[in-house]
């Protein structure tokens, strides 16, 4: 069996969500944050048999849209130095997949 963590964009996980369960797929929904630009995104965890896995990652795939952002970073190089706002095109997703082995899975 496996685990898979999928770090998706939140515009992204519903239409993903309901095909996963339109497939009877067991899926959870957390919401999360990126590190970097500090958004919320969304982290699906779900549990398949390893056959599954390919099924799961092309339903991700079909789902999750790459999207350009521009955000604005900081830069100060001296203490005392004025802080510059610079534009930083970034690109996000489709979606970011882990595949973990899961040795035991209970349902009690
Ligand atoms: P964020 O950390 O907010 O990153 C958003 C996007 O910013 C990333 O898109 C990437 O294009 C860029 N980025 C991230 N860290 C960077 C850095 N140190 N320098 C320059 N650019 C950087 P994605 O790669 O598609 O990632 C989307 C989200 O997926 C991330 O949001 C994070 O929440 C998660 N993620 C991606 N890779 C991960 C990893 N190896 N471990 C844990 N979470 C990850």
């Amino acid at each position: 069996m496996k685990l898979i963590i999928a770090i998706v964009q939140d515009q992204d996980s519903p239409s993903l969500v309901q095909d996963l369960t339109n497939k009877e797929y067991r899926v959870t929904k957390l919401a999360s944050t990126g590190g970097f630009l500090k958004a919320g995104n969304t982290t699906l965890l779900i549990g398949v048999e390893d056959n599954q896995v390919d099924e799961v990652t092309q339903i991700i795939e079909d789902n999750c849209k790459t999207r350009d952002f521009t955000t604005s970073l900081l830069s100060v190089t001296t203490p005392g130095d004025t802080y510059m706002p610079y534009p930083l095109l970034v690109k996000v997703g489709g979606a970011s997949v882990f595949v973990i082995d899961v040795e035991k899975y209970l349902r009690v």
